[in-house]
């Protein structure tokens, strides 16, 4: 949620569809809502982009409360910091919107995401990003993630992916592989940190040092549906060597990429074994 213009519709779009910047450049104003489905690793859920202009923010928190705020997990309330003239309407619908998260949804995250921060000059970041964190407090009982988030960078990806991680960690399946992972992690000194990613890019398991995997995933992911044309797609892998690291990416099943790290001290052959083991492990959870 959050007023007309913000970049809900884009995030949408671009985060759970795949759409390219291009695709979302033109603005269409998302009447009343839109609600998709999706399913990783057995947890269900539903996405719901839902229009910001006031005639449709208003029904939202009003007449059509219980049907929108009941079930919800992750509030998610869109800021478009570049538009200081709409902060105060925003926030006088968010507070709206907060009471009845609480009154219908107890125990759902909020997340702030001050958008569109490529528009900000550098200077300015912290102070905006401060005033409009003080500017959207908690009400009672409520918990709020603030994030600085942008389409044209990896942050948004970032941040709906540590939703995912807080929604799928509900399933036992994910906890399993979490947990199978982790111990990978702890028990490897040569494997400096392991990712999987759905193929739209978001990064639902992080262990150790996974900071460095993002771009090169990315790369493999953005080439992957054109190799899979081509190739078949099980067992695909592709390793990238740099100075000090090994990059390991292989498909994985349920449309998973699995990536791992290694520090360059362990010899390539090394790594694809333990990477090749660590696939056995997980596709057996998964
Ligand atoms: N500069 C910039 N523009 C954005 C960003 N996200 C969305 N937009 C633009 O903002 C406009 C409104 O986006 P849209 O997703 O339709 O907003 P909605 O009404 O909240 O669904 C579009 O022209 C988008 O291209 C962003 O992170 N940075
Ligand atoms: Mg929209």
């Amino acid at each position: 949620m959050g007023l007309g213009a913000s970049g809900k519709s884009s995030i949408r779009s671009i985060v759970f569809e795949g759409k390219s910047l291009e695709d979302v450049k033109d603005y269409n104003a998302t009447i009343n809502y839109t609600r998709s489905t999706k399913n990783i690793i057995d947890a269900p859920f539903q996405i719901f982009d839902c229009g910001g202009q006031e005639s449709f923010i208003s029904v939202f928190v009003g007449e059509q409360a219980e049907f929108i705020f009941s079930d919800v997990a992750v509030l998610i309330w869109v800021i478009d910091v570049s538009n200081f003239d709409a902060v105060s309407t925003s926030r006088f619908y968010f507070n709206l919107a907060q009471k009845k998260l609480v009154e219908y949804s107890k125990g759902a995250i909020i997340f702030c995401l001050l958008h569109k921060m490529d528009l900000l000059i550098p200077d300015m970041k912290k102070n905006v990003n401060e005033t409009i964190e003080s500017y959207f407090s908690p009400i009672a009982g409520v918990e709020i993630k603030y994030r600085s988030t942008s389409i044209f960078d990896q942050s948004i990806y970032n941040v709906v992916g540590e939703m995912i991680q807080a929604l799928i960690l509900k399933s036992t399946k994910a906890q399993s592989v979490s947990g199978a992972i982790e111990e990978f992690i702890k028990t490897h000194d040569e494997m400096a940190g392991v990712a999987i990613y759905t193929d739209d890019g978001l990064p639902v398991f992080e262990e150790g040092d996974t900071d460095r995997i993002i771009l090169p995933a990315n790369l493999w992911l953005a080439s992957y549906d054109r190799l899979s044309k081509e190739y078949h797609r099980e067992g695909m892998k592709t390793i990238l060597e740099t100075e000090n690291y090994i990059f390991v990416f292989r498909n994985i099943k349920s449309e998973l990429l699995l990536s791992g790290i290694a520090r360059k001290i362990a010899p390539l052959q090394y790594v694809l074994v333990k990477m090749e083991q660590l696939e056995e492990i997980l596709n057996k959870l998964l």
